[in-house]
């Protein structure tokens, strides 16, 4: 992990350290590139592969989302294997603690109530001549989520997406998951969906389980909208099937960063750190602080730390390539790198953490103080955890009720009141050359 001093580095050498690459830039690890060679037969780019499978679901449907669940997740399935029945469901209650399944259904009450003050209000106005306009607020009707296998395997996250949607009005809220190689679906995943209010389950997983929501297949129905993060080959997925549907956002590794001062508790830091470093050899583990004695003793912290982790060596690996702490003069130098940075999640633990809220441009989550930490917030206190990363969070927002939801517009007139601007209107008709736009507001007066 390098330690910097930002008054001793160009606006250049700094934008490079806090940046993110962007989310198709990110490198095939060689086990991933051996799997692909394997299934494939030869050495294909993630955007050649997914491209492949996107095209082979849309015209295929079934048959080749079969085919690549044998192919690259080493599962054969039949159609009819495809969808968990509620039978699965029931069984795998009995496999899980009844302290789990208590602490969980907390969770899901906590955001419940959070998104249900989201809920969007449908208006109507009246304006001049009894004239009303307005905006009607619809759920969309159908949307899939993707949820993420192997070792990104988060119960959380199917809380974090189905509530949200369930809040909107969404009717039917479809999950895909990779099968594991026995073909088995982690129990706590297909619990939460229940208790979270997931209406189908089926297995599948990749890019060809995005493909099959976007344009569906005999088995799949085909959704509006595609939410929640999974790796390169999902994410190029999204990007590809965007417009047949809608998708929330791009997403990529995990990041927190931390703008701290000389009262921050450097062991608390340093866990906070961890607890992102833990998720992905590519996640972002960022402090920047005004004071270099804390720096010195958050590198401490963090040594001791990490060896304690079940995920040391995936932690350990992040905090090399991609953790850093920055030494700033000021602590509005501080937020000033951090709104640069963009995180995902944004850790202020300062004497007077409300004072910096002002600053904050770009982040996905603010957590506030030294008892706010970012786990608080991954699982419990009710605000969503899907969250822009990448630096994307200058221009998308976390995951909300709106995201399940569109906006139409209302128009009604009276005679009165549309004789009031007819004559603006034929001549603006008349200005672009449609008369029949003209004739259409004549007609009436
Ligand atoms: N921090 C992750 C979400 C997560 N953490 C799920 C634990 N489980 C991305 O916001
Ligand atoms: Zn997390």
């Amino acid at each position: 992990m390098k330690t910097v001093f930002a008054s001793e580095m160009t606006e250049v050498e700094l934008e490079a350290l806090l940046k993110k690459p962007a989310f198709d830039t990110v490198e095939l690890g060689e086990k991933a590139k051996a799997r692909i060679a394997a299934a494939f037969g030869e050495e294909l780019t993630a955007a050649q592969v997914v491209e492949r499978i996107v095209g082979d679901v849309r015209a295929e449907g079934d048959k080749a989302l079969l085919a690549y669940t044998e192919k690259i997740d080493g599962v054969r399935l039949e159609a009819q294997d495809l969808e968990i029945k509620e039978s699965e469901v029931d069984a795998a209650y009995r496999q899980v603690d009844a302290d789990t399944l208590n602490s969980l259904r907390k969770a899901i009450q906590n955001v419940q109530s959070f998104h249900a003050e989201q809920l969007p209000k449908t208006w109507l106005t009246t304006r001049e001549y009894g004239s009303m306009l307005g905006q009607k607020c619809i759920p969309l009707e159908r949307v899939g989520m993707y949820v993420p296998g192997g070792t990104a395997a988060y119960p959380s996250s199917v809380v974090m997406n189905a509530v949200p949607a369930a809040v909107a009005g969404v009717k039917e809220i479809i999950m895909v998951v990779p099968p594991a190689r026995d073909g088995s679906i982690n129990p706590l995943y297909l619990i939460a969906a229940r208790e979270a209010g997931v209406t189908r389950i089926f297995k599948a997983g990749g890019a060809q389980a995005v493909a099959a929501l976007a344009f569906g297949t005999d088995t799949i129905p085909k959704v509006d909208k595609i939410t929640g993060p999974g790796n390169i080959f999902v994410t190029l997925a999204k990007k590809a099937v965007y417009g047949y549907c809608d998708i929330d956002m791009l997403a990529g590794p995990s990041e927190i960063l931390i703008v701290a001062d000389q009262t921050a508790e450097p062991r608390y830091i340093a866990a906070d750190m961890l607890s992102q470093a833990e998720h992905d050899v590519l996640a972002s583990s960022i402090v920047i602080t005004d004071s270099r004695e804390l720096a010195d003793k958050v590198r401490q912290a963090v040594e001791q730390q990490l060896a304690l982790l079940l995920r040391k060596e995936i932690a350990a690996l992040a905090l090399e390539r991609n953790g850093l702490i920055v030494v700033t003069d000021t602590l509005q130098a501080a937020m000033e790198l951090a709104n640069l940075s963009a995180p995902e999640h944004l850790e202020i633990i300062t004497a007077e953490p409300f004072r910096l809220l002002p600053y904050v441009r770009h982040a996905g989550a603010v957590f506030l103080g030294p008892y706010s930490p970012e786990p608080l917030g991954d699982y419990f206190a009710g605000p969503n955890h899907v969250l822009p990363t990448g630096g994307t969070a200058r221009f998308y927002s976390v995951l909300n009720v709106e995201t399940f939801m569109k906006k139409t517009s209302i128009i009604s007139y009276t005679p009165e009141a549309l004789a009031a601007v007819s004559a603006d209107i034929i001549r603006l008709a008349e200005a672009e050359g449609l008369t029949a736009h003209a004739r259409a507001i004549q007609i009436r007066s």
